[in-house]
């Protein structure tokens, strides 16, 4: 079999620079895809689209999270012929997100338990992470995943920042740490945290291209594509 191309996620915090930074490194190869999740142009990807700009749409927290993961399911093929046709593709957020932000849902639930204006009840299984990992079991492991970090005080200064679903500040200080939480960097060294704190964007860009060279994977490779495991 002919060497493959890389699959390099890109994850973070909102409007920590994801997509402005995917777009960039995707222009760096010669033969690359950029694929965003949610990809809100699928079948599944609209009911995801009009769950997170209309907050007048109810799903049960389970049915959402199994929506994002169906939605990656839905460009599993394409991916992998992607890989093996030797192209680079560029995630811009995936299942880390998943887990992360369903987990969020979770802590912030069972904080406001109280509240009588927060109308999601504390569901445990969105507190679990095996649970929230079964769906993804089996899609392409990134051969690298970047996780961009920065301090709420900064993220909720950027442009666009409060019009979701999921974008209050202190929902966002879950998140994070839900992700912190989730992200193996002890035992996987494919994954590695990058702070984007009081960098401009192209200092963040030297960042992780010095990190996509050091892991070497800017270049084809013989390893065969890794899976989602636990
Ligand atoms: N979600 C989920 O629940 N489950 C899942 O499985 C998945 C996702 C996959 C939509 O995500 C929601 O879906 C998200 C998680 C949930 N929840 N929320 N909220 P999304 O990816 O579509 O949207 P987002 O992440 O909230 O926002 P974003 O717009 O994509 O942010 P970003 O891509 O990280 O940032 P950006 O667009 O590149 O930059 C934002 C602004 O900052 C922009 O004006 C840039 O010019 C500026 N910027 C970028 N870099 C810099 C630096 N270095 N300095 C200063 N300014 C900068
Ligand atoms: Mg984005």
């Amino acid at each position: 079999m002919s060497p493959r191309g890389q699959l390099i996620l890109i994850e973070g915090l909102d409007r920590s620079g994801k997509s402005t930074q995917s777009s960039i490194l995707t222009a760096k190869f010669s033969k690359s895809k950029l694929l965003k999740f949610p990809d809100r142009t699928t079948k599944i990807g609209s009911i995801i689209n009009e769950y997170l700009t209309d907050k007048s749409v109810q799903l049960s927290d389970q049915s959402a999270h199994l929506l994002f993961s169906a939605n990656r399911w839905e460009l599993n093929n394409e991916i992998i012929q992607l890989l093996n046709e030797g192209y680079f593709i560029i995630l811009d957020r995936y299942i880390y997100s998943g887990i992360a932000y369903s987990l969020a849902k979770y802590e912030f639930s069972k904080r406001n338990a109280n509240d009588s204006t927060v109308t999601s009840t504390v569901d445990e299984q969105i507190g679990d992470v095996n649970w929230l990992i079964g769906p993804d079991l089996g899609l392409p492991k990134p051969d690298l995943t970047l996780f961009l970090t920065l301090d709420l005080a900064e993220l909720s200064n950027r442009k666009g920042w409060g019009e979701e679903r999921y974008e209050l500040q202190e929902f966002q200080t879950i998140v994070k740490k839900s992700f912190l939480r989730i992200l193996p960097t002890d035992t996987d060294d494919s994954i590695e945290i990058v702070d984007v704190n009081n960098k401009n964007i192209e200092q963040v860009t030297k960042l992780i291209w010095d990190i996509v060279e050091k892991k070497g994977v800017n270049a084809l490779t013989e390893n065969p594509i890794k899976k989602v495991s636990i």
